[in-house]
């Protein structure tokens, strides 16, 4: 793993990046429809478009950092490098579960006071986010823009575009990420396709922390 400084390409469209002198210094993960049960909110859409096949609804590329003792997070059971930036590039396909738009899982920082910055490379879409206060956003993604996503808040990218979603993300090494609780609460708002646009509506599966 690197410890001098390194450069990489990102293609466009698509959100590849490219090494050229190393084949392993990317972590790619791969979210296929199955990973997201119980997320959307029309559960026969989900069962009927499952049963075509397991398609993959999004992925993520991320650059390989140290990972050192002193930057174990338990709660995440993630070793990292204090200090270090964890970057990449994630891809949200297009494509809709019912009229609810592909999206990432989302999550909490496990080190809820870790922020994240994302910038925009390709295609349409929107950030949901929340606080475990119970604040909710969501923003507007599309080429260009950068957000900013400050300590506390959960995210999750939704693409509705007709073409990949594609974001450059940067984060704190020992952010850690809590999946469990969105898994278990969903985020509060939902973005559906409703006459043609994407509308952002209440989660009627959402469920307080109380
Ligand atoms: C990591 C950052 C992104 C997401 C990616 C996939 O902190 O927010 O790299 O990991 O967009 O989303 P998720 O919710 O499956 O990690
Ligand atoms: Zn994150």
């Amino acid at each position: 793993m690197r410890s001098t400084p390194f450069t990489f390409d990102i293609s466009l469209p698509g959100g590849v990046p490219t090494v050229y002198d190393g084949t392993d210094v990317f972590i790619r993960i791969v979210r296929p429809l199955s990973a997201m049960r119980g997320q959307y909110a029309d559960q026969e859409a989900y069962e009927a478009l499952l049963a075509q096949g397991d398609a993959v609804l999004y992925e993520v590329y991320e650059m390989r950092r140290p990972q050192v003792a002193d930057g174990y997070i338990e709660a995440a059971d993630e070793h990292v490098g204090l200090g270090e930036l964890l970057h990449g590039t994630s891809i949200v396909h297009p494509g809709k579960v019912g009229d609810e738009y592909f999206m990432t899982k989302g999550h909490f920082h496990s080190v809820l006071d870790t922020a994240e910055v994302y910038y925009v490379l390709q295609g349409r879409g929107m950030m949901v986010m929340e606080t475990p206060e119970e604040e909710w956003a969501v923003e507007e993604l599309r080429p260009g823009r950068v957000l900013y996503v400050p300590p506390r808040w959960a995210h999750r990218s939704v693409n509705t575009g007709q073409e990949d979603l594609v974001t450059l993300f940067v984060y704190p090494g020992h952010a850690g990420h809590d999946y469990g609780t969105i898994e278990t609460r969903g985020f509060r708002k939902l973005v559906i396709e409703r006459d043609g646009q994407p509308t952002i509506v209440d989660n009627p599966r959402w469920r307080s922390q109380e």
